[in-house]
C-alpha cells in the first residue's frame, strides 16, 4: 500500500510530478468539500507537503509523522506543536541562495537607479518630448546593513561587497568570523545605514523589528528592501514615512497580506514591487521540490532527513 500524504497548496512543478512517484498525493486545496474531504482521508495521512499547518489541521491529522515545508521559511508551520507530538518538519534550505541574493541586489539597482520609472519614461515617449530622465543615486560606497545574515544574508553580503558598498549586521548574536561590523541594536544599525536589507526569518519572534523608529532611524535617504516576510515591517509606518518622505524608498518582494498590496504603495513612485519572486527561478525552484521529495522519502525509508528543523 502507497503511502498516503497531504498538500494544500500547489507545490513547485519536480514535486508536482516526484511525489505521487512514490506516494498517494491528496491535494486538499483541490477538493470540492475540502473539510468532508479531509474528514475522508486524514486517518490515513502520514505526510504532508504543506504551507499552513496550523493546529487545527495537525489535530485533524491523529497519524502524521512528517510535514515537508516547501520553502525556506517555515513560519507557516506551529513548530512548538509538531514538536509536542513527535512530528518531523523538514525545509528546502541553501538551494535558493543564490537566487534570493541575485534578486535581491537586482531590487536595489532597480531602485536606487529608478529602471522601473525609467522604463516608462521611454515607453511614454517622453524622453523625446521632455529631454533626459532625472540623475538618481548610486549604491557604490553606502553601506548596507543586513537584517539576518543567515544562509541567504551572506549570499547577498557578497554580492554588496563585489557593489562596492560597505556591509554591516544585525542578528540575534554575533558571528565570530564573519568579516563585517555587528549591531546587536537594530536602530542603531539603522541610524548608519543607507540601506537595510530584511532577511529574517518570519514568526512571533521577528514581528514588526523594522518598526517606525528603526525606519526613522534609516531616515529620508535610506532605502528599505524586504525579501522575507511581511510580517517583520510596520507596513502601516512604512507606507506613511513613504508618503511623507521620511523614508527614501524601499523596494518590496513581500508584504503583509500578500498577494493584496496596500493600494497606497501602488500609487508610490519610490517603491519597486515584486510579487514574492526570491526564489521563483525555474532552477531554483526544480530543485526546492526535489528536495520536498527527497526529505519525505528519507523519512519513510528510514534513512536521516536532508533538511530537518525538527
Ligand atoms: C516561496 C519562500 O514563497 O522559501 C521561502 O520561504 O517564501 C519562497 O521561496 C515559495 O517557495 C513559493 O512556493
Amino acid at each position: 500500500m502507497p503511502i498516503e500524504i497531504l498538500t494544500n497548496h500547489k507545490l513547485h512543478r519536480s514535486a508536482e510530478m516526484g511525489l505521487p512517484k512514490h506516494f498517494t498525493v491528496h491535494r486538499l486545496h483541490e477538493a470540492a468539500d475540502s473539510k468532508a474531504y479531509l474528514a475522508e482521508i486524514a486517518p490515513r495521512i502520514r505526510g504532508a507537503a504543506a504551507w499552513h499547518m496550523d493546529k487545527k489541521l495537525l489535530d485533524a491529522l491523529p497519524n502524521l509523522e512528517i510535514v515537508a515545508n516547501p520553502g525556506v521559511g517555515y513560519d507557516g508551520v506551529d513548530i512548538a506543536e509538531c514538536k509536542k507530538r513527535g512530528i518531523r518538519v523538514t525545509n528546502t534550505p541553501d538551494v535558493l541562495n543564490d537566487a534570493m541574493a541575485e534578486i535581491t541586489i537586482g531590487l536595489m539597482v532597480a531602485l536606487c537607479r529608478r529602471i522601473p520609472q525609467a522604463d516608462r519614461y521611454v515607453r511614454d515617449g517622453r524622453w523625446e518630448k521632455q529631454g533626459n530622465f532625472p540623475l538618481m543615486g548610486e549604491l557604490t560606497g553606502k553601506t548596507v546593513g543586513i537584517i539576518g545574515l543567515g544562509r541567504i544574508g551572506k549570499e547577498i553580503a557578497r554580492r554588496c561587497l563585489a557593489m562596492k558598498m560597505r556591509v554591516v549586521y544585525f542578528g540575534r548574536r554575533q558571528q565570530p568570523h564573519q568579516p563585517y561590523v555587528y549591531y546587536g541594536d537594530l536602530f542603531e544599525m539603522a541610524r548608519e545605514a543607507d540601506w537595510l536589507v530584511v532577511v529574517a526569518p518570519g514568526g512571533e519572534g521577528t514581528r514588526g523589528i523594522v518598526s517606525r523608529k528603526v525606519l526613522e532611524a534609516l531616515g529620508p535617504d535610506g532605502m528599505l528592501v524586504n525579501m522575507a516576510r511581511g510580517t517583520l515591517v510596520d507596513e502601516k509606518a512604512l507606507v506613511e514615512m513613504l508618503k511623507s518622505g521620511g523614508l527614501g524608498g524601499a523596494a518590496l518582494d513581500v508584504f503583509d497580506m500578500e498577494p493584496h498590496v496596500p493600494p497606497e504603495l501602488v500609487v508610490l513612485d519610490n517603491v519597486v514591487l515584486s510579487p514574492h519572486q526570491g526564489s521563483a527561478t525555474i532552477k531554483t525552484r526544480d530543485a526546492m521540490g526535489d528536495l520536498i521529495v527527497a526529505n519525505l522519502l528519507a523519512h519513510f525509508e528510514g534513512r536521516p532527513l536532508l533538511s530537518p528543523v525538527v
